[in-house]
């Protein structure tokens, strides 16, 4: 039986068309929902949009719609972008649909019933932006000497009467959560947790009485969700809860929360305390990413640095967007981006590298041997190259997609293409050809095999351009696994079968940079 393995990123607040960071996010979910298909085990990937809150009822006021109209229009953005990008999740959820109300409703009441739900007032202060309280002591000043949320966003104060959490209960076992090795990524976001939790946790509000868009609180009319403990439901409305039943059975606790370093106290302190209180078991691991900002700049409407990611996609390619942005950035890290950037790397990396070593080998075999594999004896060299890559595919990139660090894992894989180019000049099987064809033959076969597994261990980046270069070496698209890179008896066969290689046409091509924008 294949092991489930359960990943979700945040959901996206749909008070605007999708931007960068969540495109940034919802790819690296999808490497990992990849990347844990081919590993054999059964993933289940969530994503979707966040609509209730203040935040979406002032946009929408602002724009003279519906939260309502504003959420299903802006949503549908994002379903397109993610479509275009190949995410490959198994729900899409808005936290409007009626399981969801259903399933936040049950998760209150279950807080209720444990006693960690009282009537109070709540004053204070509230960042609309962040959906967030703060306590005073957190606040910054900001230039004109206003109050600004440690994430520098405004902040505004506020009295009414409110349903509080008791989270002030829960800080002991939060405690033992956040020092468990594994639970919270990176470690760099541990100690600010550890120490927020150490300097005394306050009672959480989590219902509104000032305004109505939100989940409804059972028996208290009036008050609706705070809009952190109805997202944050949705991890479990997605598996059914509360009635049960198989997704949920196999697949929660979760394995992986993948969220935006803005947003680990949610996850690892309101979350878990939430799950506590309800008696349900918690997430295995939430991992904060960090920000991508664009030429070292936070992108605003005011900078006009704003960067549409489905502009990127259609101008340069999905999976370069997506093999850029897994391969540019140490995750976990905040990382920059430009237009030159992307089509720098992918230029030397994917056309140059290992675009042209399919290219020139496919072309090779097609000529020179037409097109016909046969069986063939490897010496030293190429036994020592087939090493480098197999070790690369399927020992380093495995091992560091499994701990989330992409970039090292890509490193380690185009490592392996550079050896790959090294020998095919240091072979030189043009020469080849008229001195040793049988040693020609065994070269090109030798390179067809590494390529063959350089494509499958890169396919959760770049999943298209994967199964065509697979697809051009003609070993089909199914289901390929490391561990079906670690043998090598598919050649045998294929050579015995009378494979025949068609002229390739080139799967990387190389990307113009873009003009410079006029100032
Ligand atoms: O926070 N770079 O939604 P959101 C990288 N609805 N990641 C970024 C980013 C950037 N420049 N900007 C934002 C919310 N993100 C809540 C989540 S989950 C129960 C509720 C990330 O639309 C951000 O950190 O503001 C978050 O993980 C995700 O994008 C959605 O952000």
């Amino acid at each position: 039986m294949a092991e489930p393995y359960y990943l979700t990123t945040a959901i996206h607040y749909p008070n605007g068309k999708p931007h960068i960071g969540h495109a940034y996010e919802t790819i690296a979910a999808d490497v990992m929902a990849r990347f844990q298909r081919q590993r054999g085990r059964e993933v289940r990937f969530q994503t979707g949009t966040d609509e209730h809150g203040l935040k979406m009822a002032q946009k929408a006021r602002e724009l003279g719609k519906s939260p309502r109209e504003l959420a299903d229009e802006m949503s549908g953005y994002f379903r397109d972008l993610f479509e275009v990008l190949d995410i490959s999740y198994d729900r899409f959820i808005r936290t409007t649909d009626d399981d969801h109300h259903r399933a936040s409703q049950a998760i209150w009441q279950a807080m209720s019933d444990k006693g960690d739900l009282y009537l109070d007032r709540y004053e204070g202060w509230y960042s609309v932006r962040d959906e967030a309280y703060y306590d005073e002591k957190e606040l910054v000043e900001g230039q004109g000497g206003e109050m600004l949320s440690p994430q520098g966003t405004p902040v505004e104060w506020t009295e009414e009467e409110t349903w509080f959490f008791r989270l002030s209960r829960y800080a002991e076992p939060l405690l033992e959560l956040l020092n468990t090795p594994g639970f919270l990524e990176p470690t760099s976001r541990r100690n600010e947790m550890i120490a927020f939790v150490e300097r005394g946790l306050q009672d959480l509000s989590v219902s509104r009485t000032s305004f109505d868009w939100g989940v409804q609180v059972p028996g208290s009319e009036g008050h609706v969700m705070y809009v952190w403990v109805d997202a944050l439901t949705n991890y479990i409305t997605g598996l059914g809860y509360p009635d049960g039943g198989e997704l949920w059975e196999k697949f929660w606790p979760a394995d992986l929360h993948l969220i935006g370093k803005d947003i680990v106290r949610f996850h690892t302190i309101y979350w878990p305390a939430f799950l506590m209180s309800a008696d349900l078991p918690l997430p295995k691991k939430v991992f904060g990413h960090g920000f991508l900002l664009n030429r070292g700049l936070k992108e605003s409407k005011s900078l006009g640095n704003v960067t549409d990611p489905m502009e990127l996609a259609e101008k340069f390619g999905v999976d370069a967007l997506r093999y850029f942005l897994m391969a540019e950035v140490t995750f976990g890290q905040d990382g920059s981006y430009s237009a030159e950037a992307l089509v720098n790397k992918v230029n030397a990396e994917l056309a140059n590298s290992f675009g042209n070593l399919a290219q020139r080998t496919l072309s090779m075999i097609s000529k020179n041997m037409d097109g016909k594999l046969v069986p063939f004896d490897t010496n030293a060299d190429d036994r020592a190259l087939l090493a480098t890559v197999k070790e690369a595919s399927a020992h380093i990139l495995p091992r560091e997609f499994e701990a989330l660090n992409f970039s090292v894992g890509i490193e380690a894989w185009l490592k392996a293409v550079f050896a790959c180019n090294a020998y095919v000049d240091e072979q030189a099987p043009w020469t080849l050809k008229k001195t040793d064809p049988e040693r020609m033959n065994a070269v090109l076969q030798t390179l067809f095999m590494a390529i063959r597994d350089l494509a499958i261990a890169i396919q959760p980046v770049i999943p298209t351009k994967s199964a065509a270069v697979l697809e051009q070496l003609g070993v089909g698209q199914g289901h390929r696994s490391y561990d079906d890179i670690a043998d090598n008896s598919w050649f045998s066969a294929l050579a015995a079968s009378g494979h025949f290689i068609d002229k390739p046409t080139p799967i990387f091509p190389r990307l113009e940079l873009p003009e410079p924008e006029a100032v």
